[in-house]
């Protein structure tokens, strides 16, 4: 059983709540009691995702899957406003895709350096009774409730964004050609399943190019990779977004050609777009005898197929110069180099607008309104303050809520659910 591979989490999110604004007078000496003055409550932090390009893998989230932002103090007396909570930013890898959890959609996907996307929005804070009074009600015992920050759960799925893909069957030497090629040091070994997440590197192509490309080793494909076996379709997932692919097979394996087939294969089922990159195969392991047999059969078959390939031995740094002069030639210029792969990243802003839509339902013997205005006019609302509660009843009128639950055929008492509060329904005063 392999590992989890960790290219894929899943997470909750959670803003933070706005303060509560206050319902505080002045006090002076001469007046008994002076107008209201109750400050605002401050925001709730929100909570953001950004790309850091030192992050290869979302490691950082394996043990931890809750994050919270802190919320908005409350308002004071002497119309001093609540603090401002403090915004949390967790940093991504770059390829980072991140998804709503239960619908699926995609709400971001973070491939720049510096791209961020804020995933939960802290809550507004309440309005203090300073901004309740008016002509006729100048004591204004209503002050609003802050509003609860958003939660979110949501998966995070990388996809690794690399000039080059290195891909192949397991031990064909990869991740020591990442090495010879570069000065990343992954793992090597001499058993199969060496590496189990991705490596990047960045390439020297020599002292002329100015170009820098990065290129990416990810664990080793095996036969059915494309439809998930060893875990393929999370390695097939980082090659996506490449410029070019190269194919490294053990030149000193039993049948090399029968193992370049397996992995050609694979990226065509994975995805045809893959082999439409340009591709090099490249046939490793020539120090030694057996690879030096096969090597012209091997080569023939290529040539055959029209698909280029050359001979190295990574381990002996043999053939790498021209290695690294074919992957020169295939590589876009400087200029479009430093553009992100496509598909170009996107950010999905998602956040959707307060409406004043709102749907009604049964709900065992209940009506249960959903709406995001309602919802969040319960949640800012503090019943225990008899002002507050007849203001939200005005609202209810307002937004036809109440129109709507007396045509479904409510009756005084009957229970009225929204958000997380029951309440027992009367008609306003002047109906009665
Ligand atoms: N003789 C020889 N051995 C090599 C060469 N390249 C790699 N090897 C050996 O082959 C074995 C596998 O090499 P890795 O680079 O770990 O292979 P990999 O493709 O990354 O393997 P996975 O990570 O398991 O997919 C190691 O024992 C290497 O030392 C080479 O050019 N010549
Ligand atoms: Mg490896």
């Amino acid at each position: 059983m392999l590992p989890m591979f960790l290219d894929e989490v899943h997470i909750s999110v959670r803003a933070g709540a706005g303060g509560d604004g206050a319902a505080t007078f002045r006090r002076e000496a001469h007046v008994p009691r002076g107008g209201p003055d109750g400050g605002d409550g401050g925001r709730g932090g929100s909570v953001y995702l950004r790309v850091d390009p030192g992050q290869t893998t979302l490691r950082d989230f394996r043990y931890k899957h809750h994050f919270s932002a802190t919320p908005g103090g409350r308002g004071e007396r002497a119309k001093r406003h609540g603090k401002a909570g403090e915004d949390l930013y967790l940093s991504v890898p770059p390829g980072t895709g991140v998804l709503e959890q239960e619908s699926g959609a995609l709400i971001a996907d973070l491939v720049a350096v510096g791209q961020a996307v804020m995933v939960a929005r802290g809550g507004r804070g309440g309005l203090g009774n300073t901004h309740f009074a008016t002509a006729t009600h100048q004591a204004p015992r209503h002050a609003q409730k802050g509003e609860p920050g958003e939660e979110r759960s949501l998966r995070l799925e990388l996809r690794l964004i690399a000039d080059v893909g290195l891909v192949g069957l397991p031990n064909a030497g990869k991740s020591t050609l990442l090495a010879a090629l570069t000065a990343a040091r992954p793992k090597i070994a001499s058993y199969p399943f060496t590496t189990l997440e991705p490596n990047l590197g960045v390439m020297d192509l020599g002292v002329e190019d100015g170009r820098r490309p990065t290129i990416a080793d990810v664990p080793g494909l095996i036969e059915g990779a494309s439809s998930g076996a060893g875990l393929g379709h999370a390695f097939l997932r980082h090659v996506e977004r490449t410029r070019m692919l190269l194919h490294v097979v053990d030149g000193a394996a039993r049948d090399p050609r029968w193992d370049h087939d397996v992995i050609r294969d694979e990226l065509r089922a994975h995805d045809e777009a893959l082999l439409a990159k340009p591709l090099l195969v490249v046939f490793n392991k020539l120090d030694l005898a057996d690879a030096r047999e096969a090597w012209p059969a091997f080569r023939a078959a290529m040539r055959e197929a029209g698909v280029p390939a050359l001979a190295i031995s990574a381990e002996a740094g043999e053939g790498l110069d021209t290695l690294r002069a074919a992957v020169a030639e295939r590589l876009p210029d400087l200029e479009a180099l430093a553009q992100p792969p496509e598909p170009a990243g996107v950010v999905v802003h998602r956040i959707e607008a307060a409406g004043e839509g709102f749907t009604l339902e049964r709900e065992d013997g209940a009506f249960r309104v959903r709406g995001k205005r309602i919802e969040r006019l319960v949640v800012q609302t503090n019943f225990d303050n008899e002002e507050s509660a007849e203001r939200f009843q005005r609202e209810l009128v307002r937004l036809g809520v109440d129109a709507a639950l007396r045509k479904a055929g409510i009756r005084p008492g009957d229970d009225v659910r929204i958000a997380g509060t029951e309440l027992a329904w009367e008609p306003p005063e002047a109906d009665r």
